[in-house]
């Protein structure tokens, strides 16, 4: 009896769901097999995919207008096929996670890609979708191509030449960026405090604007240095 009144509170709220018109394709859940859910079920006559409900937080329903929004529920009246699937084990399960994959970014934005502008997507089950070692968020943060191993921040190089020194790393131009050159004397750790530029970078071409930048140091010989990057 227990079960028949929770499935029938489903229903009710799924009819309900029906004003939102055709949500439809969710998925930010692995269905086991290396994709996002396939999770579909027929009820009223029409399929439904990872079914929703309104103020909460985890699933992503498509609406037929087009626009997404963070739906989920209805786990009693739905089967979420695996719904105890925890990708970043932080105890939130996917299906409830803003962020499946503990990277920094929402699913939401993930699955968008819009802190590419829509350009590229990212994986919202891989924390580095192209496994280049700059997590997703730090590739959105420097404007590379998250899906693009060879898209990534880092110095290039850093030549010495009699008494100062060259710093030459990937940039996004455009002056789309911040970049802070720093130095520090002797030790390759801790934080190098010296500040010996900062600016932004021109150059590149449309979408990504990737281009590199070189600023020499005249004090440089051999000391260590570091780029940081700053989205505006
Ligand atoms: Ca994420
Ligand atoms: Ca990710
Ligand atoms: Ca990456
Ligand atoms: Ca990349």
């Amino acid at each position: 009896m227990k079960t028949i009144q929770k499935l029938f509170i489903g229903l009710l709220c799924l009819s309900a769901a029906v004003a939102y018109a055709d949500f439809y394709h969710i998925g930010s859940v692995h269905n086991g097999v290396g994709s996002i859910s396939d999770n579909t079920v027929s009820l009223g006559g029409r399929d439904w995919r990872h079914i929703s409900a309104g103020a909460q937080p985890g699933g992503i329903g498509i609406g037929g207008a087009g626009t997404l929004d963070h739906r989920a529920g209805f786990l009693q009246a739905v089967e979420v096929r695996r719904w105890d699937l925890d990708t970043d084990g932080d105890g939130v399960p996917d299906e409830l996670d803003w962020d499946n994959d503990g990277d920094g970014l929402s699913d939401m934005d993930e699955i968008t890609g819009a802190p590419w502008g829509g350009i590229v997507s990212s994986d919202p089950n891989n924390p580095d979708t192209d496994d280049d070692g700059a997590s997703d968020l730090m590739e959105a943060i420097a404007g590379t191509d998250p899906t693009n191993p060879d898209s990534v921040f880092k110095i290039i190089h850093i030549d010495s030449d009699g008494d100062d020194a060259e710093v030459t790393w990937t940039a996004r131009g455009n002056h789309e960026r911040i970049y802070v050159v720093r130095a520090i004397e002797d030790s390759y750790d801790g934080t190098p405090s010296e500040v010996i530029w900062s600016n932004t970078v021109a150059g590149g071409a449309a979408p990504w604007f990737e281009t590199t930048e070189t600023v020499t140091d005249p004090a440089g010989d051999s000391r260590f240095f570091a780029v940081e990057v700053i989205r505006p």
